[in-house]
């Protein structure tokens, strides 16, 4: 029979193929996994006990904030405070990032960036939900408090990037720079278990996700690639939890688009807590990242914790044909741009 490996299994060993590996970056994985566990634990039990509905209180970004966003963020701040390798972590839910004091006297190297309950207007309705992170190695020396600026790294300086998406089963797919990996948690043993070895997107696919609602709202050059997507009887599929819509494209392949709307007029998502680490996963299983100017996310350099982009993401092809919609349609756009 075949055995099952573990996560924490396939991190030492990748961690043992890298001779100048010091075990830290090891650690810090480990500890979101055992986060993601307990986070899951409470979203599979969130009907039972009350912790559902708002919690009264708005993000940093002004919006109302579930109960259980904030539960997942104070889990992931307790296992990453005490992890003695993360300095600080910057969350979608908090208006600044938090400093981690030094364990053992020791200040971490690595700083985290958090969307730690992506898709929350789904949790009153049992839709999946997810967790987003990417992890940084911090620009300020280890031996002082974090900075800013250890935040305001582009993704393409991530060193692990991944989600966990908490659907029919969960599953936690990361890289760190090396391919994409799933695990899907077992929970007669509660371990992630080594399930989707070496992911790639499709060149191609059958699906197209936006929030065609928003249609009138977006430029003439989305509005016609939609229009092509519409006409080539494309499968729209739009969940509203970019985890989740991500997670098909990457496995089935097509489009993903979050275009700027009126209401939005630099993009709804987050650059840091959501388009890099996942552009990075996206990139590493061989698709394209990029916002609706053609800049790639991953090169963008941030200028604020909580700056927000257009972001179209998926397989490979599929985004170079939006890319000649961008440049055929789009003013000021070069066509040598992407
Ligand atoms: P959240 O992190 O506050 O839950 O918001 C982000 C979510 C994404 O998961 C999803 O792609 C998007 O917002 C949906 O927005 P809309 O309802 O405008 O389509
Ligand atoms: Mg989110």
């Amino acid at each position: 029979m075949h055995r099952i490996e573990t996560l924490d299994e396939f991190i030492i060993k990748r961690q043992k193929s890298h001779s100048t590996a010091t075990g830290e970056l090891t650690g810090l994985l480990r500890d979101i996994g055992l986060a993601a566990k307990i986070v899951n634990r409470e979203v599979n039990k969130a009907g039972l006990i009350n912790i559902l509905g708002k919690y009264q209180e708005e993000n940093a970004s002004g919006e109302q904030v579930a109960k259980l966003d904030i539960y997942a963020n104070e889990r992931l701040i307790d296992f990453l405070k005490t992890s003695g390798e993360c300095a600080g972590l910057a969350s979608e839910e908090l208006e600044n990032y938090v400093k981690f004091p030094p364990r053992n006297e020791k200040q971490g190297k690595y700083v985290v960036v958090v969307d730690p309950l992506d898709g929350s207007s789904n949790i009153d309705v049992n839709v999946s939900v997810g967790t987003i992170f990417g992890i940084y190695r911090r620009l300020t020396p280890d031996d002082q408090e974090v900075e800013e600026r250890d935040f305001l790294q582009p993704g393409l300086d991530l060193v692990a990037a991944g989600y966990v998406i908490y659907g029919t089963s969960t599953i936690l797919v990361y890289s760190t720079g090396h391919g994409v990996n799933g695990f899907t948690l077992d929970p007669s043993i509660g371990e992630f278990c080594l399930s989707h070895r070496d992911i790639k997107i499709p060149n191609e696919g059958p699906y197209y996700s936006v929030n065609q609602g928003y249609y009138l709202k977006f430029d003439l050059e989305m509005r016609r690639y939609i229009d092509y997507c519409s006409d080539l009887n494309l499968r729209l599929r739009y969940i509203g939890t970019m985890v989740a819509d991500i997670h098909r494209i990457l496995f089935q392949g097509g489009v993903f688009l979050y275009p700027n709307t009126r209401k939005y007029p630099k993009g709804k998502l987050r650059l840091l807590y959501e388009c890099n680490p996942l552009a990075y996963i996206v990139e590493q299983a061989g698709g394209k990242a990029l916002n609706v100017k053609l800049d790639r996310i991953l090169e963008m350099i941030p200028e604020e914790l909580h700056q927000r982009s257009s972001v179209i993401m998926g397989s490979p092809a599929m985004i170079d044909e939006m890319a000649e919609f961008v440049q055929r349609y789009a003013p000021n756009i070069p066509a040598e741009s992407q």
